[in-house]
Formats: structure tokens, C-alpha cells, sequence
């Protein structure tokens, strides 16, 4: 995609919103400290091969202890949002019952923080940090899901709906599902397909009813929920390629937005594995349920796809073709990089009709980054973000409501499998030290938002 030499935040006007995301699990460490109950990635990580290089989250970034200096460069770098999540058992350490006081007067503190700088929170409710004691008892394939994922979202909206009136209800529900309860790849680390089928159902069902709970506890709000998204292309244009595409693309792009918008589960011809979701979950008693009139939806795409037809994977009968096997641009985590085709998600979203507001809610790279005499000249990242924002001021130019760009993310923090070692962060940490440096996409976003 081409971008003009001078392109600048003022193109998109006063009213969009730029901001920078983290997650509580990703960032913010202190595991134990003062009465938090551990999550299911404090676990899952002890698992031996679970996460490369043995990789633990107990400390990330120190964000607990250093949340003050971490906003400061927030607030330096020029952003006016700042979203991150709530760790559900920092504030109820078995997941229900008894409040942690120490958990919620530091979301306090962190809330007022933002508040005092002038940056608008917007606030997480899940971001794949289960109480492990939950998981104990199912996890998201639980049918008691719904009841304790009320009571998390209940504490929060009480505590703090008062200071907060952005809402996010779930961050990508795709990835923790299929990741977590299908592959077994991320915590809580289980496989199989009726696993993955109550997970999702319990999931889309916490989305909705998630967005109706804070709609009645928290005057004003403005609700949001997340996806991920990425545009999937048959690697030739033999039907059973095409098909095979069809069939990911459902998964991907279509499994958690078409519930919330009222249309229930996608329905995909010769795709069987659809089929069985419907059954399993008796999917027509719920349409109603799964539905929520979100005041905005956030899209999150790292990646398009390329797929072809594969006997061999079950169910899906489809694998890809990696970007790096393709010799096409890619970043470090082999991620294909293609502006053009987040413009053509950001459109499809939008042309479903029902959607009222998008926010890109996480948009962002891992490179190799270096740093040299203490300067991380990421000029690829930079490149980045460049076409990616040319991408959403193009949907923008042509109708689509999308109000926001959020950073993912301020400092390189714990990837979840991929452990330390991809970075995405606008800011370099030294995880030996805690040393932050910001690196040279930092500054270009600071200019950039400036429009300078
Ligand atoms: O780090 C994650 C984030 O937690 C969810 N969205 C994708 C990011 C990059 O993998």
C-alpha cells in the first residue's frame, strides 16, 4: 500500500481516539503479592514445555509495581487512551466469593492514575487470565461459567463503574478458546473438540449477557467487546482450496461476531464441524441470549492467512501456508504482513450491518529488535504502523465508523507460549532489569499523534 510522504494522526480527526493496550497477565507480574490467587497461566507455565524457554509471567513487566512510571511514558509518548484488563483473581483470588481488598484498591489506584494524567481508561474485563481455581472446576467448559463470570463482572462495575465507562467484555474469545481449549497450546492447556464447542458456547454467552450487566450496573457505559481477525485465502483457486478457506475463515472471522450481532453460529455448507457446534450447544435456544447491541466492536488482526486443502488436520481439513514458505513479508512472530487486506477486514465488519462504532483495540508487531548504544531503531515497526494506520484512515475516507487505533503495546511484555522473546512493545524492556527504553516507533508515534 502506498502512504503520502506527510501523513499525520490529523487526518483521521480531533474526535479518534489513540491509545495503547496491555493485558493484566502480560504486564503487570507480582503473582502473589498482597493475596492474589494464582491464574491459569501461573500454572500452566510450570507445565515443562509449555511455554518456549521455560518462560514464567510471575514478574513480566512489574507493571503492579510500576504502573505510575509506565503511565508517565504514556502520557509522554502523547496517547489519550489507555486500555488494559483486570486480573480476575488479583481482585477474587478463588474466582467467586471472597474479595481480595488489596486486588481492588490497586485497580483504584491505577484508575485514578489515568484519570489524574488525563488518559481515558479503558478497561478489560477478560484477557485470558482465568482463576486457576475456576479451571479447577472446568474452566470455560464449565455450565457455571455464566454464574462466576456475573460475579467478576458485578465487583468491577460496583467498584468501579463510577471512574470507568469504557467497557471491553471479552479480548479475542477465538484465541482463548481454540488456543486453550482445543489445541492445548496456551493455558489452560486442553484439547478436543467437545471441550473447544463448550468453551465457545460459554463464551459467546458470557459476551452477551457480560455486555448486559455492566449495560445495568454502570450508567452511561460504553460497551465494546473484541475480535480477532484475519482475511483467509485459498492458496490456489481449486475448489478444494477455496472450500478449505471458506471452512477457516468461519472459524476465524465469523464464530463470535454473528452470535453477538443476533445471527447465532455461522452455518458453512459441507462443513460438518459447524453442524456439531449447532447440536452440542443446542444453539437455536440461544440466539436471543448471544446477542448484544454493543455500542462499538474492536478488531484485532495480526495476520492474514493462506490455507490449503489438508486431508490430514482433522475436522477443518485445511492448513496454512506460511508467509515466510510464500516469501512473503512477514514479522518475527512469520505473521504475514498485508495492510491492504485489514483494510478489507475492517470493511467486511463493517458491512454486516449492526455494527455501530469500530475501534481497532489492538493493533501492533513483533521484529527483532536491536538496540544499539542504547537506541532501538525499529524502522520496520515504524513501516508497520504506517501502512496499518493508511489502511484504517482509508476505511474511514470511505464510511466506516472507526473511531480508534490502540498500540499494542507499550513495553514488550510475557507473549503467552512465545514467552519474552517476541517483542511488540513501543518501549524496550530489559526483563534482567526492568529498564525501559523507548524505542524509535515510540517516538515516530509520538510525532506521528503530535502531527509533526
Ligand atoms: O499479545 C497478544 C494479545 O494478548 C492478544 N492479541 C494478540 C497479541 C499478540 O499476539
Amino acid at each position: 500500500m502506498q502512504h503520502p510522504q506527510h501523513f499525520s494522526a490529523n487526518s483521521f480527526g480531533k474526535d479518534f481516539l489513540w491509545g495503547v493496550a496491555i493485558a493484566a497477565a502480560q504486564n503487570e507480574g507480582a503473582h502473589t503479592a498482597d493475596g492474589r490467587g494464582l491464574s491459569i497461566w501461573d500454572t500452566f507455565s510450570r507445565r515443562p514445555g509449555k511455554i518456549k524457554g521455560g518462560a514464567k509471567p510471575y514478574e513480566a513487566c512489574d507493571f503492579y509495581h510500576r504502573y505510575k512510571d509506565d503511565l508517565m511514558l504514556v502520557k509522554a509518548l502523547g496517547f489519550k487512551v489507555f486500555r488494559f484488563s483486570i486480573s480476575w483473581s488479583r481482585i477474587l483470588p478463588e474466582g467467586i466469593g471472597r474479595v481480595n481488598k488489596e486486588g481492588i484498591a490497586f485497580y483504584h489506584r491505577l484508575i485514578d492514575e489515568c484519570l489524574l494524567l488525563g488518559l481515558v481508561p479503558y478497561v478489560t474485563l477478560y484477557h485470558w487470565d482465568l482463576p486457576q481455581e475456576l479451571q479447577r472446576n472446568g474452566g470455560w467448559t464449565s455450565h457455571q461459567m455464566l454464574k462466576w463470570f456475573t460475579r467478576f463482572v458485578t465487583v468491577c462495575c460496583e467498584e468501579y463503574g463510577g471512574k470507568v465507562k469504557n467497557w471491553i467484555i471479552l479480548n479475542e474469545p477465538m484465541g482463548f478458546t481454540s488456543l486453550g481449549y482445543m489445541l492445548g497450546v496456551h493455558a489452560p492447556g486442553k484439547t478436543g473438540i467437545s471441550n473447544f464447542f463448550s468453551a465457545v458456547h460459554n463464551a459467546a454467552l458470557c459476551q452477551a449477557e457480560g455486555g448486559r450487566l455492566v449495560r445495568a450496573l454502570v450508567p452511561g457505559a460504553n460497551i465494546g467487546t473484541t475480535f480477532s481477525c484475519s482475511e483467509v485465502m485459498p492458496y490456489t483457486q481449486r475448489e478444494e482450496d477455496i472450500l478449505a478457506a471458506k471452512r477457516a475463515d468461519a472459524l476465524l472471522n465469523r464464530l463470535f461476531i454473528e452470535p453477538a450481532l443476533g445471527r447465532g453460529y455461522p452455518q458453512v455448507d459441507h462443513f460438518p464441524l459447524l453442524d456439531k457446534l449447532h447440536l452440542h450447544n443446542k444453539a437455536w435456544k440461544y440466539t436471543e441470549r448471544m446477542r448484544f447491541n454493543f455500542d462499538f466492536i474492536g478488531i484485532q488482526n495480526y495476520f492474514s492467512l493462506t490455507v490449503r486443502y489438508n486431508a490430514l488436520i482433522p475436522y477443518l481439513h485445511a492448513s496454512e501456508v506460511k508467509a515466510a514458505t510464500r516469501k512473503v513479508p512477514h514479522t518475527a512472530m512469520g505473521w504475514e504482513i498485508n495492510a491492504d487486506s485489514f483494510y478489507r477486514m475492517i470493511k467486511r465488519f463493517w458491512l454486516y450491518g449492526g455494527v455501530k462504532e469500530i475501534i481497532v483495540t489492538e493493533g501492533g508487531a513483533a521484529f527483532k529488535d536491536t538496540m544499539v548504544n542504547g537506541v532501538v531503531d525499529d524502522a520496520d515497526r515504524i513501516d508497520y504502523f504506517k501502512q496499518y494506520l493508511q489502511a484504517v484512515l482509508r476505511a474511514k475516507k470511505e464510511g466506516v465508523n472507526v473511531n480508534g487505533y490502540f498500540a499494542w503495546t507499550l513495553t514488550d511484555n510475557f507473549e503467552w507460549s512465545e514467552g519474552y522473546h517476541p517483542r511488540f512493545g513501543l518501549i524496550h524492556v530489559d526483563f534482567a532489569t526492568q529498564l525501559r527504553t523507548i524505542k524509535n516507533s515510540g517516538y515516530w508515534f509520538r510525532d506521528f499523534m503530535r502531527g509533526s
